[in-house]
Parts: structure tokens; C-alpha cells; sequence
């Protein structure tokens, strides 16, 4: 089982909530927009800015975050359930599956595929995957671009979440 628990100060400070399943929206509980550090046991959750899993989105694997680079935007939590094994998702170079495609199976840089800033649909056929849109990953968790940008130089690990629009997801697979 995994659960993440919640601090309103940093350092573990100040309020404390522990949650065992997805939070849909972090204002009924008083907490929105005031997530400040936390703890992960067991598998990954994401944090999202805005209520009902949308908005700018960050991975936080099993750990303790005493401080956040989105100190207070949290506004909804999930947990990821999905099968980590065996990670694979499809990157198209146009919308709607066309052109050129690539398979991949484990993180990498996008341009070790000749793929960085080309990719613009997806399919995940496994896993939880993160598209980035730079190089860089900023450590306790990692950034997925907005619907409509364009998407990645490195796609990290496995995966996850796409919703029907494209919405890029995340969580790194074991
Ligand atoms: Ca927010």
C-alpha cells in the first residue's frame, strides 16, 4: 500500500495529512495551494497545480521532499497504480500518429533517437512515462509540458497517463 503524507511548512513542519488514495481536489481538505514538503512510501504519486489531476504535474517516487520547487501550487494528488514492468510507449514525429516513429523502452535522451523537439503524439503501450522538455530533470520529481507545447528532448522512464488529449504523464518504472 502506499501513502503520502503532507506538511504545510517545510521540513516536515506545521500541518501534517497522510492520504492513502487519490485526492481529486486538495481544497475540501484545506490543503490547497499549501503542500510545502512531503513523504512518499511505496509507489510514486503525482502531484498536480490544479484540481482533478490537470495543470502542471510532478513525480514524487517513494522518498522524503523536506522543501518543493512547487512549494504551494498542489491542488490534487494520485496515486500511480499502473504496471511498472516492462515500460514501452510509441513517439510520433506528427499529430495523430503520423510520420516518423519510434519505439522506446527505457528512458533516454530524445536526441540519442534523432527525436528531440520532434515527437508531437504518443502512445504508452505500457508504464508511466514523462516527456521533458528540456534536458535537465529537477531532482524530486519532474516536470511534464502543457497540452500543446511542443514536446521533449528526453523522455525519462516509463510513463503513464495519457488521456485522450495528450496529456503527458509520469512515473518512472523499476
Ligand atoms: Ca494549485
Amino acid at each position: 500500500m502506499s501513502k503520502i503524507i503532507v506538511y504545510t511548512g517545510e521540513g516536515f513542519t506545521d500541518r501534517r495529512v497522510e492520504f492513502n488514495g487519490n485526492v481529486p481536489n486538495l481544497v475540501d481538505k484545506g490543503l490547497n495551494d499549501s503542500i510545502s514538503s512531503l513523504k512518499v512510501i511505496g509507489a510514486p504519486w503525482v502531484a498536480y497545480y490544479d484540481v482533478n489531476y490537470v495543470g502542471n504535474q510532478r513525480v514524487f517516487e517513494e522518498g522524503e521532499y523536506p522543501t518543493l520547487v512547487d512549494n504551494r501550487q498542489f491542488s490534487s494528488l494520485r496515486m500511480i497504480t499502473e504496471d511498472l514492468r516492462n515500460p514501452e510507449i510509441q513517439l510520433f514525429e506528427h499529430n495523430n500518429y503520423g510520420g516518423r516513429s519510434v519505439i522506446l523502452k527505457r528512458e533516454l535522451n530524445l536526441h540519442q533517437v534523432d527525436f528531440s523537439d520532434t515527437a508531437s503524439s504518443h502512445k504508452v503501450k505500457s508504464g508511466v512515462w514523462v516527456l521533458y522538455t528540456s534536458i535537465p530533470i529537477v531532482e524530486g520529481g519532474s516536470s511534464c509540458p502543457s497540452l500543446g507545447k511542443k514536446f521533449p528532448i528526453i523522455v525519462r522512464s516509463a510513463l503513464m497517463m495519457c488521456s485522450a488529449k495528450f496529456v503527458p504523464c509520469c512515473q518512472k518504472a523499476r
